[in-house]
């Protein structure tokens, strides 16, 4: 009698031993928004192919990605639109068994000075996290040695404005950024920390290497040394105070503020 007790008892602990055990850390998704070049020298490199996804970066597989809602430049002082420039593109990430829909558009530098590419997708739902993600996006384009205009702030709902330039960043530098939501500085938030593994050659030790993960100080200032060659993507998540209807519930949004910037190494 006593012993099946103990039995019983060893059984439920080895039982919630495993619920409680059971890696519940999903994927990290980024938006992602990366253009063929990060510093624009001569006319020959002004044309740029802008890459539009949604997508683990790190483990190479991306989602279905609906058109965005908005997709623009900022230069100059002022916002342009660019929405009606995306066009749909069949991406198959190293890790993707199929295509899966991203977006494209080319556009041609023709000013000096910096160039902040801006996007907002449509709500993504994830069952994995019963919860809808918007990635707000961006990624800052140098243009014939005019350095000016990548700290602006664009008044997105929530936005990662970088203190360190965004460009001409070696390998091992800090990066630092201010992560903001609804205009406000966002104290002590997490920000997901990932590589644009692009050929699939990387792996990492183990799971946790993969996002990494550092948080805001208490004026909402984030600080990363990126440790390789390439670009690397940061998202400051939060959640909105909106939800949006999903099979007659109300669920969360899950806002992210993310950044791309490019590292390399000396020559
Ligand atoms: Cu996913």
């Amino acid at each position: 009698m006593k012993n099946t007790t103990l039995l019983w008892k060893s059984l439920v602990a080895l039982t919630l031993f495993t619920i409680v055990f059971v890696p519940i850390k999903a994927y990290a998704h980024f938006g992602m928004v990366i253009p063929s070049e990060d510093i624009v020298e001569k006319q020959s490199q002004s044309s740029l192919t802008v890459n539009i996804m949604f997508a683990h970066p790190f483990e190479g597989q991306s989602m279905n990605m609906e058109k965005p809602e908005l997709f623009g430049v900022f230069s100059e002082g002022r916002k342009k639109q660019l929405t009606p420039l995306l066009k749909t593109h069949n991406l198959t990430m190293y890790a993707d068994s199929s295509p899966n829909r991203a977006w494209r558009a080319y556009y041609t530098v023709k000013h000096p000075g910096d160039h902040i590419f801006f996007m907002e997708p449509k709500p993504y739902w994830e069952p994995a996290e019963d919860s809808y993600i918007v990635h707000y996006t961006k990624v800052i384009v140098n243009a014939f040695g005019k350095e000016d205009g990548w700290d602006s702030e664009l008044g997105l709902k929530t936005e990662i404005i970088p203190l360190t330039r965004p460009y001409g960043l070696y390998t091992g530098n800090v990066f630092q950024g201010i992560v903001k939501v609804d205009g406000k500085p966002s104290p002590f938030s997490e920000v997901e920390v990932e590589y644009f593994n692009q050929s699939g050659e990387n792996s990492a030790p183990k799971p946790p290497f993969i996002t990494q993960v550092v948080k805001t100080d208490k004026n909402g200032v984030f600080s990363y040394a990126i440790p390789k060659t390439g670009w690397w993507g940061f998202a400051a998540l939060s959640t909105d105070s909106r939800t949006i209807m999903h099979d007659g519930e109300p669920k969360p949004v899950e806002i992210g503020a993310v950044l791309w910037v490019k590292a390399e190494d000396f020559k």
